[in-house]
C-alpha cells in the first residue's frame, strides 16, 4: 500500500431509532397501559490513535463511512438496541479539522487516545413515557434524531522527536537504520527514500522516536525532485539532524550545501530554522586528499553557532559521540 498523508472522507453517525408505540395485552386486564420501549442511540463517531499505523493509505478507497443506526423500541418496555460507533484508528500525529468550517476537531497525539467527534441521533421514547391522567392511551410516541453528516479532513504529521534533513544521497536513511531498528531503503543513488521512514532509537532510559524524510534540492519548494512537502513530518519534531556528505561536490563548498537546505527549509516554514540542530558530517571513511577540509568546514559552522559531528554510517565512527550529543540535547529539552 502507498504512503498516504492526507486524506478527504465523509463520515455519518448512526440515526436513533423510533421509540415504540404499544399497549400491554395481559389475559383479564383488557385495558393494557402503554408499553413502547425507547429507540436506541444511533453509533458515534469516534477517532482514535494507534502507533501500529503510520499512513492513512486506507482511506483512499474508504470514503464514506458510517456507524450503525439505533434499533427501534419494541413492545413489554423493550428498548432498541444502541448502533455501534464507527471507531476510526489514525496514526498517531492525525490532525482532523471540519473540512467545510475549517474547525480543528481533534489531535492525536498520544498512543490510545480518544476524541469523541460527535453523537449519533438520540433515540426517541416510547410511548411508556407519555400516559398522563389525561391521555392514559398515549397513541404516540418520538421519532428517533437523525445521525449527522460531516465531511473530514485528515492531515497526518508524524510525532518525531529528531528529523533527519539533508540533500540526496547523504546517508540520512544509513544513519536512521545505525541509530535504530528500522531498516530503510538505502541506495547509492539520489531519491532513494520516497515516503518517510520512522525509526526509534533507545537513549538512556526513553525511546526517541526519528523521522527520515526524502532528500531535499535547491528550488525544492518550487517542485524540484520529490518537493519540500514531506518537510511537514518534521515540523513536530525538537531536533533536527542535518546530514552533510564530505564526498559531495569535493571542489565545491559544502557550507553552501548546508545553506541550500536551510534556505528551503526556511521557505516551507521558517520555524524549521528555529529548531535546535546538528550537523552530522558524514562518510569520513572516505575522507583524504581532494576533499573539503573538515577541520575549516567545522570551523566555519562554530562561527555561525552550529555544532557540528563527524560520523561514518557505513563504519560506525563516530556514532557513540553522536548518541551522547543527542542525549545531552534532550535533557535541554523541556520535559515532555
Ligand atoms: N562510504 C560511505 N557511504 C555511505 C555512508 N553512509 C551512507 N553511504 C552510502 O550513501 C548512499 C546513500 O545513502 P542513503 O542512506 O540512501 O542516503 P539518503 O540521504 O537517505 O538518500 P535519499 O533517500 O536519496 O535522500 C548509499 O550508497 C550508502 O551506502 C558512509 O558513512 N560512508
Ligand atoms: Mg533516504
Amino acid at each position: 500500500m502507498g504512503f498516504l498523508d492526507e486524506a478527504e472522507i465523509t463520515v455519518v453517525s448512526g440515526a436513533g431509532g423510533n421509540g415504540c408505540v404499544s399497549f400491554r395485552r395481559e389475559k383479564f386486564i383488557p385495558k393494557g397501559g402503554p408499553d413502547g420501549g425507547d429507540g436506541g442511540n444511533g453509533g458515534a463517531i469516534i477517532v482514535r490513535a494507534t502507533g501500529r499505523i503510520q499512513s492513512l493509505s486506507e482511506f483512499s478507497s474508504k470514503k464514506l463511512l458510517k456507524a450503525r443506526n439505533g434499533a427501534p423500541g419494541r413492545g413489554k418496555n423493550q428498548s432498541g438496541k444502541n448502533g455501534s460507533d464507527l471507531i476510526l484508528d489514525l496514526p498517531l500525529g492525525t490532525i482532523i479539522q471540519d473540512l467545510d468550517t475549517g474547525r480543528l476537531l481533534a489531535d492525536l497525539i498520544h498512543d490510545g487516545e480518544e476524541v469523541l467527534l460527535f453523537p449519533g441521533g438520540r433515540g426517541g421514547k416510547g410511548n411508556q413515557h407519555f400516559a398522563t391522567s389525561t391521555n392514559r392511551v398515549p397513541r404516540f410516541a418520538q421519532p428517533g434524531n437523525p445521525g449527522q453528516e460531516k465531511r473530514l479532513k485528515l492531515s497526518l504529521k508524524f510525532l518525531a522527536d529528531i528529523g533527519l534533513v539533508g540533500l540526496p544521497n547523504s546517508g540520512k536513511s544509513t544513519l536512521l537504520s545505525c541509530l535504530s531498528m528500522a531498516r530503510p531503503k538505502v541506495g547509492g543513488y539520489p531519491f532513494t527514500t520516497l515516503i518517510p521512514n520512522l525509526g526509534v532509537m533507545n537513549l538512556d532510559d526513553r525511546s526517541v522516536v526519528i523521522a527520515d524524510i526524502p532528500g531535499l534540492i535547491r528550488g525544492a519548494g518550487k517542485g524540484k525532485g520529490l518537493g519540500h512537502r514531506f518537510l511537514r513530518h518534521i515540523e513536530r519534531t525538537w531536533l533536527l539532524l542535518h546530514v552533510l556528505d564530505i564526498t559531495y561536490r569535493p571542489d565545491n563548498d559544502l557550507l553552501e550545501d548546508y545553506k541550500i537546505l536551510r534556505d528551503e527549509m526556511e521557505a516551507y516554514n521558517p520555524a524549521l530554522i528555529k529548531k535546535p540542530e546538528l550537523v552530522v558530517i558524514n562518510k569520513m571513511d572516505q575522507y583524504g586528499p581532494g576533499l573539503r577540509d573538515v577541520k575549516k568546514l567545522q570551523k566555519e559552522l562554530h562561527k555561525i553557532g552550529i555544532t557540528s559531528l563527524t560520523i561514518s554510517a557505513i563504519t560506525g565512527e563516530g556514532l557513540e559521540k553522536l548518541r551522547q550529543t543527542i542525549s545531552v540535547s534532550i535533557s535541554l529539552q523541556p520535559s515532555k
